[in-house]
């Protein structure tokens, strides 16, 4: 059973002082899968936090919304790249006393096999979806820590700031070099990149990652009420954590 927070401490949310080996946060309350959008009449109304993920095809991004929620297969995920192809949306309530938050699965770009057709259809989709008004949205901008920004992610980080969306940059599969290969891939997202915090590096295979990404989502989340019930509730009606690290 997962350690309790301190009072006053959100699930999720790593105090400072707190190792990297703490307790794990046990998954998401609720994760659904609400719509899959083309066009701005099927987004669903903007309901709490809105995270988008955002980054080349193959990139992790559903991946990572499965790891980082705790379910196996709510987003679909693939080998091929070029799987996501449409704006899929998810209702999310991360814990008891949690407003709900909306997840965004965008699909990737620079899927090498895209007709022409393919990108500009994405490039309208995903333009449609940012440029409308959401309130409350953090972006996440996921590449494969293998890999040096590009000028995609650039465009992208410079997009998302002329638009006032917060974003965030996430290496992903960071299990696939050494730790010492993740330090020198993040001083070069860091220095080339912009964004709320350092980079985060994430695997959604060894689980490395998880706890700073649930931190600094539930840091721009609408805290719960501060009631004593409420805390005990929190702790006490979620399963055990069942994500190894
Ligand atoms: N080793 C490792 N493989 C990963 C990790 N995350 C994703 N993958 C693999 O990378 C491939 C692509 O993952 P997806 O989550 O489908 O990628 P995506 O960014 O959603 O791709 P599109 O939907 O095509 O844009 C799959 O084979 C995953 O198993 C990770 O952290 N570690
Ligand atoms: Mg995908």
């Amino acid at each position: 059973m997962a350690k309790s927070p301190s009072p006053g401490q959100r699930p999720g949310e790593r105090q400072a002082g707190q190792s990297q080996t703490g307790p794990l946060s046990p998954p998401a309350l609720e994760a659904k899968f609400l719509v899959s959008a083309t066009e701005p009449a099927h987004f669903p109304e903007p309901n709490g936090l809105e995270v988008i993920m955002m980054g080349r095809s193959n990139c992790g991004k559903s991946t990572l919304i499965n790891r980082w929620l705790g379910r196996k297969s709510l987003a679909k995920t693939s080998a091929t790249p070029g799987r996501t192809r449409l704006l899929n949306f998810f209702s999310v309530v991360w814990a008891p006393g949690f407003a709900p938050m909306t997840v965004v699965d965008l699909p990737g770009y620079g899927y090498a096999a895209a007709p022409k057709a393919m990108v500009r259809s994405w490039e309208a989709m995903v333009g449609d979806y940012l440029t409308a008004p959401r309130p409350n949205r953090l972006g996440l901008i996921l590449l494969d820590i293998r890999r040096a920004p590009a000028r995609e992610e650039k465009d992208l980080s410079r997009w998302l700031a002329s638009l006032d969306i917060p974003h965030q940059i996430v290496a992903t599969k960071a299990d696939k070099i050494s730790r010492s290969r993740q330090s020198v891939a993040l001083a070069l997202l860091a220095k080339e990149l912009g964004g709320l915090g350092p980079p985060l590096a994430f695997s959604a295979t060894s689980g490395q990652g998880r706890e700073e990404l649930i931190a600094l989502v539930n840091a721009r989340q609408t805290p719960p009420e501060p009631t004593p019930d409420t805390d005990s509730e929190a702790t006490e009606s979620q399963p055990d954590a069942d994500q190894p690290k």
